[in-house]
């Protein structure tokens, strides 16, 4: 993948990044590569399957313990450790959407602190402004969890020709690792619409019932949400200083015991009455979150356009406690986006409806990524896909994201899996790939990861875009486990 990226940054654009953008900060003198179409990842080598190469690093090294996507992994520590490098922006004052995921070696470990921070620079690569900067604490990453973290930069300010991305790692208690995999950085539609995202000042900006704030190793930052009862949580995000019928990006962490957990994100017009359905409608049942070993699960997902008339969108999170337990809230992301996720049936909440599978069904379970349903391909291999028409998609990206798990257990091995993007004309034939992220046979026990990779712009001639999860054998009686496929644009 990144080898494709960087094979084409020096290649004509073909489909609408003109090269006397206005919107370029600098025109591309004869010794600067053709601007690429921006809304790729724009991080070369993203998965460190080329090692190290492009990033600047302290104490970091490569390996393939336990790769998170493909067959390595950037290890940083034990002890301090840094990995940074800067990246061109072709185009000046979009902010940008970021993803990494972070896990420990499998041993008994618990990680010192991680910092993934974004700096803009100018054209000399001074540093203008901070972007983003996220905190993750101490001991939030332990053997048990594999933690997805997104983030939203600010605007950058005028002159900003270059993003930094650097990643520095504490000290914890030895040994105190910290592995690094799969990181993407894209264009994304607006800055993060909501107001005290992380929690950081508590409850300011939302409303709530029963969420009080809590400071016991958070997702990110120093603070968190918790409830042991019944609630609710709100915050109304206003929709005037944007485009009339903007779809927009969701996600948030959650974790917690024996608690359901539902996510909806409804319309309202000025007088405050809603609009239509709602635009978001997730559901996690609490034994999901058990089967978690108290790890913070991600979600993202995509409302279609807001309807006509719509003057705020009001998140809402409602809890259910079945017993004595708790649920703990992070870090909510709202963002303009480019589409609505353009799956049918993406959760599998009605069987098979609209995708193709072989060796493959689905099935109720408790334990969902999402809803009461998923597709389980068996341990003997086989695959599931689905075709989906994306009109005037050609120049476009496409962020793929999915919850996937295996059911292994100690020497039990899941086998690969493959979750690609394929193209297709209008006649259904295959020209080109898009995307391919390889989830490696695993031995963890059963948890929930979170996948998500964007697409290559997708070429002249695309009619249609193929989803597809092919899966080699694995151990017997071990299933693998997709849910909740999200296929849409981020810009
Ligand atoms: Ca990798
Ligand atoms: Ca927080
Ligand atoms: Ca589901």
């Amino acid at each position: 993948m990144a080898g494709k990226f960087r094979g084409k940054a020096f290649k004509p654009a073909s489909h609408g990044c003109a090269t006397s953008n206005p919107g370029c900060l600098y025109a591309p003198a004869a010794s600067l590569p053709v601007p690429e179409p921006d809304c790729i990842n724009l991080l070369p080598n993203p998965s460190f399957e080329a090692g190290l190469a492009g990033w600047s690093s302290s104490n970091a090294s490569i390996g393939s313990g336990n790769p998170f996507e493909g067959t390595q992994e950037a290890n940083l520590g034990p002890g301090a450790a840094v990995l940074f490098r800067d990246i061109p922006l072709n185009r000046c004052c979009h902010p940008l959407f970021l993803s990494f995921n972070v896990f420990a070696p499998e041993k008994r470990i618990n990680n010192g602190s991680l910092v993934a921070e974004i700096l803009w620079l100018n054209s000399r690569r001074r540093p203008l402004a901070a972007g983003l900067r996220l905190f993750v604490p101490e001991n939030r990453i332990s053997n048990a969890s594999r933690i997805t973290y997104f983030a939203v930069t600010d605007r950058p300010p005028l002159g900003t020709a270059w993003a930094r991305l650097q990643f520095s790692k504490g000290s914890g208690a030895l040994p105190d690792p910290v592995n690094l995999d799969q990181v993407l950085l894209a264009r994304a539609g607006t800055p993060n619409l909501v107001q005290n995202p992380g929690f950081e000042l508590g409850l300011a900006n939302w409303s709530s019932v029963s969420f009080v704030p809590d400071f016991t190793v958070p997702y990110e930052g120093a603070a968190q949400l918790h409830a042991t009862d019944n609630g609710t949580l709100y915050q109304d995000i206003p929709l005037s200083n944007l485009p009339p019928r903007t779809p927009f990006l969701l996600s948030f962490a959650a974790s917690g015991g024996q608690t359901d957990l539902s996510v909806q994100v409804i319309w309202l017009d000025q007088a405050g009455s809603q609009i239509g359905p709602p635009g978001i409608d997730l559901f996690v049942s609490g034994e999901t979150f058990v089967a978690q070993n108290n790890n913070y699960l991600t979600y993202l997902d995509l409302t279609p356009p807001a309807p006509a008339g719509a003057a705020a969108a009001r998140i809402i999170f409602t809890d259910t406690i079945e017993k004595q337990t708790d649920i703990f809230l992070d870090k909510v992301i709202f963002i303009g986006a480019g589409s609505a996720n353009l799956l049918q049936n993406p959760s599998f909440e009605n069987g098979l409806a609209h995708w193709t599978a072989v060796n493959a069904g689905a099935a109720i379970t408790g334990e969902a990524f999402e809803g009461r349903a998923v597709a389980r391909i068996d341990a003997a291999g086989g695959l599931l896909y689905q075709d989906i028409q994306i009109p005037s998609g050609a120049g476009c990206c496409y962020l793929l994201n999915f919850g996937y798990r295996s059911s292994s257990i100690g020497v039990d091995l899941s086998g690969n899996t493959l979750a690609e993007v394929h193209w297709l004309d209008s006649a259904g034939r295959e020209i080109g790939l898009g995307l391919s992220l390889v989830v490696p046979s695993t031995s963890l026990r059963a948890q929930w990861l979170v996948y998500t990779g964007i697409t290559e712009p997708a070429p002249p001639g695309a009619a249609m875009a193929r989803v597809q999860f092919t899966r080699s054998p694995g151990s017997p009686e071990v299933i693998v486990e997709i849910d909740k496929v999200i296929l849409g644009r981020l810009a």
